[in-house]
């Protein structure tokens, strides 16, 4: 049985808004905020969260949220749930920080263990953790290169891997992450993606146009690694054709690239298995985790092949704070109760439902031109109605609409006009049903 939230009000159906959105109490700290807090540092719905329970999130004006964005995409197994926090408050009476790199302690190998049980692939691992995302892509891109001896790392069109300065120099979308913050890490490409949406291409004649890059603009004996999200997150939900991914990375092993997945926001059961590589036959060398991985407490994991994991010299791998003892305890209830747990199976509900709904809204509004993803990732695309051009502004008139309504929404793609859905596993039909009515009358406000 999967455990229930820290407040255990999950069966509830529908939001409850007691105030305007934002209300009074949010409005205030929203003052306080702006004397102290810069404002490069955003907030994409102003109200400020007092406690969270399962898919939803209370504000302290007693507004009660359907969270469709799970913090974007960390808290998989619902908020505050209960073996996840129990296991971090007992780990707090025990042991907060030795830093494993001074004196190491179990949990870190324990982690360890599963995570080189659940890759794909039989071939022995290692991991080193880490405190976010953009730390993983950072150790990824150190190891890759100490073990191929090369400099360039190649990342896909539409890509986010984070916000430090490396992983900035990797992502697609200039502004707001990049720009004035130059200069940018050198030796990073970015490469065409598969985006069967906009480029109608197959999975091979994609691949072959990301190779045919890859070997014109860098050549392989410069290339150490080529990184990619299965399903690309931030930038849309876009799910590449089949046979694209496993194309390019056999490309990969053909040349002695080091293909490196980033499972940051598809990974540890949001689209209903452990690792999404597994939807598109993919074993990659490297696996990057975060997000969902301590079920809201930060961590975040390097899992590779042992022999490209062991090429940086002792000391070469490290920081304070990684592998923290607190996080890692709430990892490993995290991957109890993914194992044990009903979540994989909600993951598939979750996304056969949404799917066959938003099918049902396409039908009545032109403007949804595609509908996509796997598991409880799933997005919807809007477009001027008979082309794929995208539909600037209007995905975040439907994301305000629907925080009026007590639905918390995220937008996505590089034209800010992607849907995305990021709920806790723990989301019912029925709350899916309230959402995608008040999304139905959102697009009808459109008109
Ligand atoms: N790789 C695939 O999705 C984080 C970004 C939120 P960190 N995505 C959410 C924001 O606006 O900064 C992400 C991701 C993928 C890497 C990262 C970075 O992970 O934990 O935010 O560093």
């Amino acid at each position: 049985m999967s455990a229930p939230g820290l407040f255990s009000d999950t069966s509830l159906s529908t939001p409850r808004l007691r105030t305007e959105v934002p209300g009074p109490r949010s409005r205030a700290l929203h003052e306080r905020r702006q004397r102290v807090v810069p404002r490069g540092v955003g907030s994409v719905l102003p109200v400020y969260i007092e406690h969270a329970d399962g898919p939803w999130v209370t504000d302290v004006d007693g507004n009660r949220f359907l969270d469709l964005g799970s913090g974007i995409g960390v808290t998989t197994i619902g908020h505050t749930n209960l073996a996840a926090v129990t296991a971090a408050t007992e780990q707090l009476d025990r042991v907060t920080h030795t830093l494993f790199t001074v004196t190491p302690y179990e949990g870190y190998v324990r982690l360890a263990e599963l995570l080189a049980e659940r890759v794909p692939g039989t071939h022995e691992t290692r991991t080193a953790f880490a405190n976010s995302g953009a730390e993983a892509v950072e150790n990824a891109v150190k190891i890759a290169r100490r073990h191929t001896g090369r400099r360039v790392v190649a990342a896909l069109d539409h890509a986010f891997h984070g916000r430090t300065n490396l992983a900035l120099a990797m992502n697609h979308k200039a502004a707001p992450y990049g720009t004035g913050f130059g200069p940018f890490a050198p030796d990073i490409h970015r490469v065409p993606n598969s985006y069967p949406y906009r480029d109608g291409l197959d999975g091979m004649e994609a691949a072959a146009r990301t190779i045919a890059h890859l070997e014109q603009r860098i050549g392989v004996h410069d290339l150490a690694a080529v990184i990619a999200e299965p399903i690309q997150g931030e930038g849309g939900f876009v799910v590449p054709a089949a046979g694209y991914l496993p194309a390019l990375q056999e490309w990969c092993t053909r040349n002695g690239v080091v293909f490196i997945a980033d499972e940051i926001q598809t990974g540890l059961g949001r689209t209903g298995t452990w690792f999404a590589s597994t939807h598109f036959d993919l074993v990659p060398d490297l696996v990057l985790t975060a997000k969902g991985i301590a079920g809201g407490l930060p961590l975040a994991g390097v899992t590779g092949r042992a022999e490209i994991m062991d090429a940086p010299d002792p000391g070469g791998l490290g920081g304070t704070f990684g592998g923290n003892p607190v996080s890692i305890a709430a990892a490993l209830a995290v991957f109890d109760e993914l194992e044990h747990g009903t979540f994989f199976a909600d993951a598939r509900r979750i996304g056969a439902h949404l799917s066959a709904r938003l099918e049902r809204l396409r039908a009545r509004h032109a403007v949804i031109g595609d509908i996509r993803g796997i598991g409880a990732m799933q997005a919807f695309e809007l477009s001027t109605p008979g082309t794929t051009r995208p539909l600037a502004g209007a995905a975040s008139m439907v994301a305000e609409f629907a925080a009026q309504r007590g639905i918390l929404l995220l937008t996505a793609g590089s034209d800010g006009n992607v849907i995305r859905f990021l709920p806790t596993l723990t989301t019912t039909d029925e709350q899916l049903d309230v959402a995608v009515d008040v999304i139905d009358e959102a697009l009808s406000a459109l008109r």
